[in-house]
């Protein structure tokens, strides 16, 4: 059997999302996440300007080939753009695959090594109040993990920080339309201050553990915005509140930076989500210098190329903690799933809920229960896009946020 059919399908239910669907000769169809928040309509025209002619005939059990055949048939290799369009057709792949077998994908990557796999939520709050608000309210729900991010005084509106008021908020959407709810034309921009940060964020953890106590898994996001010696001072820090993980304490590119913060913690690190190859890695694991890969499915060139990452990781001891915000697409958090159950070096996984809006469109069968996921057993991914349902939502071009000091100066968001 063939590749019969590639189709890409871009629709916005509260947020824009690029699929990709690959029907055989006999009719299976496959789903890929291609996704990548703010330039999704790039990795549309890659998959069907440029993949869709190349894939159509193929044999769709040869995943490993066509992998191959995509990365280094691409002569320019590499970047969030290419690697999020190879990952959509290696899912899809996948998902036909394990459709054939009658299998969830999980079993064919080994089978589950653990009953399910356990998530963690965001809290966020303004201020401490709502922060601790949050933090009560998905302890109720079952969740032993939170990242917390909080307000900064005299900052606004800052990364990671619903703006929609205290509680169990899942509706945090960096990615902004224009303020009519149509298209953006540029991003909005936010402004920092890492020193106000640096000062103000330990109090923070010292009060959620006065508070909840020390069972409570922590994990924070530094989001790129600290230079090698702010983010040592800062995980030596924190050193004392137990975190999970201090994730993107720096811009995880200057790889070698990690060396510098490692001298002065043992503060866990977490950096990856905006990488898209292997070889972003290779300092950071060879080095021993994080403890947990951060990649999403879907921007890192999909399962195959996950699966490798993951077991190149665990050779040094570095578990996974696989990206999951609601930017990653129904699809991509399901082949998320499957890698969390079967690999041996598990971490933890991300896990913002999608909305009401989002799961019309996509039909799911992962659960949550207590504070746990579990893909599932359906066939496959265990995802199918509702067509009908996903052509109601135009596109509507959304931009992330574009983050200044308080001098004007560009700085990472
Ligand atoms: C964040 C992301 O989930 C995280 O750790 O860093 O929400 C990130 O801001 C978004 O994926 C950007 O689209
Ligand atoms: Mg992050």
């Amino acid at each position: 059997m063939t590749i019969d059919l590639v189709d890409v399908n871009i629709t916005s239910p509260g947020r824009n999302f690029v699929t990709l669907k690959i029907t055989t000769s006999d009719g299976i169809v496959g789903w890929g996440d291609a996704t990548l928040n703010g330039r999704e309509l790039a990795v549309a025209s890659y998959l069907s300007d440029h993949l869709a002619s190349m894939l159509v005939g193929r044999d769709e059990d040869r995943i490993e080939d066509t992998w191959q055949y995509l990365y280094r048939g691409a002569y320019w290799r590499r970047g969030p753009v290419t690697m999020a369009a190879i990952a959509a057709v290696d899912m899809a792949l996948w998902d036909i695959k394990a459709k054939k077998a009658g299998m969830p994908l999980y079993q064919l990557l080994g089978g589950a090594s653990r009953d399910g796999v356990r998530v963690y939520a965001h809290a966020s709050g303004t201020d401490y109040a709502a922060l601790a608000n949050a933090i009560t309210g998905y302890e109720e729900l079952g969740f032993t993990a939170v990242r917390v991010q909080t307000g900064v005084p005299g900052l606004g509106q800052i990364y990671g920080v619903s703006s929609a008021g205290p509680g169990v908020r899942y509706d945090y959407e960096p990615a902004k339309r224009a303020a009519d709810g149509g298209a953006a034309e540029r991003p909005h921009e936010e402004n920092w201050d890492t020193r106000t940060y640096l000062s103000h964020m330990p109090g923070v953890f010292a009060r959620i553990r006065e508070d909840f106590g020390t069972g409570l898994r922590i994990l924070h996001d530094g989001h790129h915005r600290m230079s090698p010696i702010e983010a040592a001072r800062f995980a030596k820090d924190v050193e004392p509140y137990d975190l999970f993980w201090l994730e993107d304490c720096t811009p995880g590119e200057d790889q070698a930076a990690l060396r510098l913060v490692r001298q002065h913690s043992t503060t866990p690190l977490a950096i990856g989500e905006i990488f898209n190859s292997v070889y972003d890695y290779q300092t950071l694991i060879t080095e021993r210098l994080i403890d947990y890969v951060r990649s999403a499915v879907t921007h890192t060139g999909g399962i195959t190329a996950m699966k490798k990452l993951l077991d190149f990781a665990a050779v040094y001891g570095i578990r996974s903690g696989i990206h999951g915000p609601t930017d990653i697409s129904p699809v991509g958090m399901a082949a998320a799933l499957h890698l969390d159950l079967a690999i041996h070096n598990f971490g933890i996984q991300e896990y913002m809920p999608h909305n009401a809006e989002t799961l019309e469109v996509f039909r799911t069968s992962f659960t949550f229960d207590r504070g746990f996921l579990h893909p599932g057993d359906q066939p496959g991914l265990g995802v199918e896009l509702d067509e009908e349902a996903a052509a109601g939502h135009a596109y509507t071009k959304a931009y992330l946020p574009v983050n200044r000091l308080l001098d004007g100066t560009v700085h990472d968001w």
